[in-house]
């Protein structure tokens, strides 16, 4: 096949890929292994494994004084973090979710038999639009989920705001913004209770993990009630509960990713500048802004693909990254509102969503973290710059493919 540049052969169109190994959105922020394993020789000599042991005491005291917050309640994971904080704080009926956002932040709130109900996010910063959350406030109504998306503050005040004029409890889903801020405050002392993921790809990890936040004694009471089966005491369950606890081998991980945070936090935004001068030129594609007063741990590489402009659309680009192993993402395509869970339950859709259903069409997660560098994303510049001169022939290859192979990339 013909390559007029002196670049190699797109892989979609006959040539090898660019990477041998997989690039991915999320490699794991691994930290100093002497560290970790000075942490699991401890847990090995104590022989003390999980259930509020040592080092998970001392997880939660790093992260309260980080986040100067009262209490910190590390959890086995986020998900199961955002259970217990609803059920601690009492919430009933209907919750207000935004559809853009991952879908734990929908089934946290289902699977206790409460309704999300979705509401449209801002097109710009791609937050919950408090607007939209107001115009679907019923009697039924007990919360408001906010989510700190990408990392980036959702509209704190204007949600706090709306909250307590309606008399409304505020939580926040923060799985993405553990080291963010906003006006020089951390996320993690917003609302009644702020909710961290330590998940492997998350900006800091403890393989699996959580922990809630709160400013509130009672609740963190509550939260401890709820994360242990309810125990107060040896033979002594004063409450409903579930096993959310995190493990000692968990919080070794969480302090050892602790320790190497500042680093990880000023490659990624090396990698963004990287992302910005390498890409950021090129039409139709176009990086989300860092919002004025806000500090973000610049996890996550998020841009927008404007198909007139670039000549492909979203998916098109994507399948040809894919092709050169770089594992892009359309998070969190199609929405949740329009994942099957949900369209099946029209009454958590009382509004059409259509800033959320255009961002599902037209957001790429790029590969950040430790495991980037600029010689990658000049590489990712590259590939681009090309699949955007050879559009026609992607488009035909991949016309051809989709005839013989029906279906979408995840
Ligand atoms: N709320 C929000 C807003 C969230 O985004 C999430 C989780 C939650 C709540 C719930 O938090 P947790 O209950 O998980 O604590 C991933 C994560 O599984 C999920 O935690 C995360 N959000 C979501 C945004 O991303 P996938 O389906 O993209 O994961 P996966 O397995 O494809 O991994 C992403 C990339 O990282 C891959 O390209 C491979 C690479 N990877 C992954 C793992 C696990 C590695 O290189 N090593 C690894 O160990 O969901």
């Amino acid at each position: 096949m013909e390559n007029p540049s002196n670049l190699p052969l797109l892989a979609m169109l006959g040539g090898t890929p660019r990477f041998a190994v997989p690039i991915h959105v999320g490699r794991p922020n691994l930290g100093n292994w002497d560290s970790f394993q000075g942490r699991l020789r401890g847990i090995w000599d104590r022989n003390w494994l999980t259930n509020d042991g040592p080092v998970v005491r001392e997880f939660e005291r790093t992260l309260a004084d980080y986040l100067g917050v009262a209490h910190c309640v590390a959890v086995c994971n986020a998900t199961v973090g955002l259970e217990i904080a609803i059920q601690s704080l009492g919430l009933t009926g209907e919750v207000i979710v935004p559809s853009f956002t991952f879908i734990a932040s929908a089934h946290c709130i289902r699977r206790l038999g409460l309704r999300p109900i979705f509401c449209d996010c801002d097109p710009v910063t791609h937050q919950i639009d408090p607007q939209s959350a107001a115009r679907v406030i019923t009697p039924h109504t007990s919360a408001i989920l906010g989510v700190h998306l990408w990392g980036q503050a959702c509209p704190v005040l204007d949600l706090d705001e709306l909250a307590r004029s309606r008399g409304l409890s505020l939580l926040f889903d923060a799985a993405h913004a553990f080291g963010s801020s906003v006006n020089g405050r951390r996320i993690g002392g917003f609302g009644q209770a702020e909710v961290f993921s330590f998940h492997g790809t998350k900006f800091m990890n403890s393989f699996e993990g959580g922990a809630i936040t709160t400013h509130d004694p009672a609740l963190a009471e509550r939260l401890r009630l709820f994360r242990n089966f309810g125990f107060a005491g040896y033979d002594n369950v004063v409450h409903l509960g579930t096993n959310a606890k995190m493990s000692e081998v968990s919080a070794a991980m969480g302090l050892t990713s602790f320790e190497s945070i500042d680093a990880c936090m000023a490659r990624n935004r090396e990698n963004q500048t990287h992302y910005r001068e390498s890409l950021g030129s090129i039409p139709g594609i176009q990086f989300l802004a860092v919002p004025d007063l806000q500090t973000i741990n610049a996890q996550y590489v998020v841009a927008e693909i404007d198909q007139a402009q670039l000549g492909l659309t979203r998916d098109e680009l994507q399948a040809v990254l894919q092709a050169e192993n770089v594992l892009v993402r359309r998070y969190f395509y199609p929405g949740c509102h329009r994942m099957a869970a949900y369209l099946a339950e029209p009454e958590s859709i009382p509004i059409p969503l259509p800033h959320t259903e255009a961002l599902c069409e037209r957001v790429m997660v790029f590969p950040n973290g430790m495991a980037v560098d600029g010689t990658i994303i000049e590489q990712i510049g590259e590939i681009i710059q090309q699949a955007v001169r050879r559009a026609p022939e992607i488009r035909s290859h991949l016309a051809a493919s989709t005839v013989s192979s029906p279906g979408k990339a995840s």
